[in-house]
């Protein structure tokens, strides 16, 4: 049994929709345990830095922007294969090609808007999760249930 972290986002789109507590049920659901939450409005400089891997893609200057338009949550998930089990929660980056019961599926409006983020590997994690938080800012705890 492997316990992973991954970071996990929900964009502004997902605070415009009042679907905060519906995307963490859904973790909990499965398993994945918030283990850091805050609230933070990104600067354009936070959201450069965070998605600089798509720095020469055609949508940076757009993604930046949205990311920036409103507040998001930051959150660690901790769990059994957190990563991987938290990329098919969320479901495929177009909602157009998510599969049903995904929370992209169910609340993206777009490619683009597409209400949650989530780390893509180990190596990701782990530069994402400290790109946001300190290691005192995280506070696992067992399910008792
Ligand atoms: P992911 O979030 O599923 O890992 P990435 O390819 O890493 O997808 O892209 C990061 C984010 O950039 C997406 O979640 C989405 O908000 C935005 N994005 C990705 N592809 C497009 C596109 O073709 N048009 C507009 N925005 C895009
Ligand atoms: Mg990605």
């Amino acid at each position: 049994m492997v316990q992973e972290r991954t970071l996990s986002i929900i964009k502004p789109d997902g605070l415009e929709k009042g679907v905060i507590g519906k995307i963490i049920a859904r973790f909990e659901e499965h398993g994945l345990k918030p283990v850091a939450i805050r609230l933070a409005h990104l600067s354009t400089r936070e959201a450069e830095g965070f998605y600089a891997v798509h720095k020469a893609r055609p949508f940076f200057k757009d993604l930046v922007t949205f990311m920036t338009s409103g507040p998001v949550v930051l959150m660690v998930l901790e769990g059994e294969n957190a990563i991987q089990r938290n990329r098919d929660i969320m479901g495929a980056t177009n909602p157009a090609n998510a599969a049903p019961g995904t929370i992209r599926k169910d609340f993206a409006t777009d490619v683009e808007k597409n209400t949650v983020h989530g780390s893509d590997g180990p190596d990701t994690a782990k530069a994402e999760i400290a790109y946001f938080f300190r290691e005192t800012e995280l506070h696992p705890y067992a399910y008792r249930r």
